[in-house]
């Protein structure tokens, strides 16, 4: 495990954010903080597609056992981790699309989204790693009405502050 970020050490993780390197953390850490926010548990790790296969099937196998709900996914390149995890579970996953220095993360982008039928990804935008936070905490809300009601405070915010920006370009 690259750390543990669970809210609350006693809690067992609902949530796997994993990467297919540890130098996709400078943007899935984005994840990772909103799931804070909303007091979620959480593991993250390094797991590559290419690299460690093995360890990607055992992840994506044993998930749902473990006590995981969804699992957020992050790639650059030839991003196949998101697309292979929900191949061999039936947890939802999300995948984020990360930007490296050639082609702008369309690379990522398409790798991500276009899944063959039957085998869905929900991906977010490119280096969108925050929306897969939230979009995490949504779909645990379906069924925790006090995670539901922390993503409706948190719209409720959001709402807020463009009501107030509005107001002081208005003076
Ligand atoms: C992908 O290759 C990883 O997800 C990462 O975005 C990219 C580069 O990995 P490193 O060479 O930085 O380890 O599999």
């Amino acid at each position: 495990m690259l750390h543990s970020t669970d809210s609350s050490a006693s809690d067992a993780p609902l949530i796997g954010v994993v990467m297919g390197s540890d130098s996709d953390w400078r943007v899935m850490a984005d994840a990772s903080a909103a799931l804070t926010e909303f007091g979620i548990p959480h593991e993250v790790e390094v797991v590559s597609a290419h690299r460690t296969p093995d360890k990607l099937m055992r992840y994506g196998r044993e998930a749902r056992a473990r006590g995981l709900r969804a699992i957020i996914a992050g790639a650059g390149g030839a991003a196949h981790l998101p697309g292979m995890l929900a191949s061999v579970t039936a947890l939802p996953v999300i995948g984020v699309p990360v930007k490296l220095k050639s082609l702008d993360g369309m690379d990522s982008l398409l790798s991500i989204v276009q899944m063959p039928a039957g085998i869905p990804v929900a991906t977010v935008s490119i280096d969108g790693a925050r929306n897969a936070g939230l979009l995490a905490a949504r779909i645990l809300g379906a069924g925790d009405p006090a995670i539901a009601e922390r993503v409706e405070q948190y719209a409720r915010d959001l709402e807020r502050q463009v009501e107030e920006k509005n107001a002081r370009l208005k003076g």
